[in-house]
């Protein structure tokens, strides 16, 4: 197979490569984690957070959770896309309806860039869980549009280009809690405010690493054998959920179309930072950047709901690993 990546080449990709003995699919950057405790006053941690390029450097945005727990959305700037400053204020979303302004709580951020434009979804607090979505050109002023779906949902994450003339957007339907369900459906829209045409593409089950539910995590990677999306994957033990992060292949043209999904884990908590923290046993990719020159991937990640940590991989061996070790239920 010789994978291409649709898109544009990244040479200043944050990259290290596999360190010799290493046979993992996906290995952590030896610097881990990026973005440490308290990284703004009275900021507990920022985790779960989006990365993107950004004239010739790298922007971002971050969830941040202080004090009182509740989380908000701050933009970040870094040159190389290893340390970051952080704008001290939260996005102020420029809204014309107070109703879909009204701000409760926001986390888990996507930020994909379509058209020239870069789009913002993200948990969105609006009597429970459902998903914001915001527009931006610039990074200074963010024009906040219609909520997606009903509450309640989750891990709202939108494809980086049109399919068949349709905005299209991946998101877990779930509950106001710390929901013990969960499978990924696409929703299609013309205008990015009416959604519809939901399909089911995947579900949680077996085997055990994904038993109790999935979501997608960074925007799915366009490729010659179809989107690669990572996800999340969490199983529950007897102390409490463990997230993982596990990739599938979905139809390039009919993306409801699952062509493939690993059969494991490719990476689970088991550095210090994934394992001690607010949630110890977190692994939740959020963000990822891709080098179309030469198939490298470097995947933001939330570690323990209290770091974000960087872990890396190289497009054509995950998509082989796929498909050689692909899910029969
Ligand atoms: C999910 C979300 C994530 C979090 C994860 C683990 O339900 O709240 O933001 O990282 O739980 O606590």
């Amino acid at each position: 197979m010789q994978l291409k990546i649709v898109g544009s080449p990244l040479p200043n990709i944050p990259w290290q490569p596999r360190p010799a003995g290493n046979q993992d699919l996906v290995w952590r950057y030896d610097a881990n984690p990026v973005i440490g405790r308290r990284p703004l006053p009275r900021v507990t941690g920022i985790y779960n957070s989006a990365v993107v390029p950004w004239k010739g450097e790298f922007i971002g945005v971050f969830r941040t959770e202080g004090m009182d727990r509740v989380p908000h959305l701050h933009v970040g700037r870094s040159p190389d896309g290893l340390k970051f400053t952080f704008e001290p204020k939260p996005i102020d979303f420029k809204c014309d309806d107070p109703e879909v302004r009204r701000h409760e709580y926001a986390y888990d951020p996507r930020v994909t860039p379509i058209d020239g434009v870069h789009y913002i979804t993200w948990c969105n607090g609006y009597h429970g869980p459902t998903i914001g979505l915001a527009r931006t050109t610039d990074f200074v002023t963010f024009e906040q549009l219609e909520n997606a779906f009903l509450p309640y949902n989750r891990n709202g994450v939108l494809f980086p280009r049109k399919v068949n003339g349709k905005f299209l957007m991946l998101s877990r339907p779930s509950d106001t809690g710390h929901t013990p369900f969960g499978d990924i459906f696409v929703s299609e829209s013309p205008d990015l405010t009416h959604w519809g045409r939901h399909r089911h593409i995947f579900g949680r089950g077996w085997p055990w690493f994904q038993g109790m539910k999935i979501g997608a995590g960074p925007s799915p990677i366009e490729t010659s054998e179809g989107w690669l999306l990572f996800y999340h994957a969490v199983t529950n033990t007897c102390n409490g959920y463990v997230y993982s992060m596990s990739a599938m292949l979905l139809d390039l043209e009919q993306p409801w179309k699952l062509i493939a999904s690993a059969d494991q884990a490719i990476l689970c908590p088991e550095a210090p930072y994934e394992l001690t923290g607010f949630v110890p046993g977190v692994c939740f990719p959020v963000g990822c950047l891709c080098d179309a020159a030469t198939g490298r991937i470097a995947i933001y990640y939330g570690a323990a709901d209290t770091f974000s940590a960087l872990c890396f991989c190289q497009a054509e061996e995950i998509v082989q690993f796929i498909k050689d070790h692909s899910l029969k239920r």
